[in-house]
């Protein structure tokens, strides 16, 4: 019969085993006397990356068949110090960009890129809203529908990044067209 090398294989298994036992109970000994094994895990989160210290608060997009469309809410960051979003992507389209509302020439307001980003002041939401800042989707892939999903990640000054879910949501007559990126708004002007 072969089988006379089956004892073998179990041997060498058991030994196996042993190291592995010995290498958890190493581990173990580590642990606060009396505590149960769920006692060492309870301490390892404090040492977590570190993450994205921004919310975003009631983020919505305005519907849009195509073309273009933005992203607004309000965001914060829970940390202590200023933070900067430096850019942003969207799930509707591989263009979107930061947009901030200006005077223009003859006193109407224009739209254009904030090359610094939107800078976060801690205690202080910054809100994005139609007529000022503004996260801007151009060439739409898709139309925007009333409850449609675009999951929007932003990239922060400290390198992390956070992710949040835009629901599309159709503004009221009135509101500026952000279909025309020159489209003028309601926002008076800050120094006249
Ligand atoms: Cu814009």
């Amino acid at each position: 019969m072969s089988s006379s090398t089956r004892p073998h294989r179990g041997l060498l298994l058991l030994v196996g085993a042993s190291a592995a036992s010995f290498v958890l109970a190493a581990c173990a000994a580590g642990a606060p006397a009396g505590g149960a094994p769920a006692a060492g895990a309870a301490t390892a989160p404090a040492a977590v990356a570190p993450q994205a210290s921004v919310t975003v608060s009631d983020p919505w997009v305005k519907t849009a068949e195509s073309g273009m469309t933005a992203v607004f809410g309000s965001v914060s960051t829970s940390g202590s110090a200023p933070l900067t979003v430096v850019s942003a992507r969207t799930s509707a389209s591989p263009r979107t960009e930061l947009h901030e509302v200006v005077m223009g020439e003859g006193g109407s307001m224009v739209m254009q890129p904030r090359e610094d980003g939107f800078v976060l002041d801690p205690g202080v939401p910054h809100v994005l809203a139609p007529g000022g800042d503004h996260i801007m989707i151009m060439d739409l892939a898709s139309p925007i529908r009333p409850g449609d999903e675009v999951e929007v990640t932003l990239t922060l000054s400290d390198g992390t990044t956070a992710e949040f879910t835009a629901l599309g949501k159709e503004t009221s007559g009135g509101e500026e067209d952000y279909g025309d990126h020159a489209a003028g708004t309601h926002v008076p002007g800050e120094d006249g």
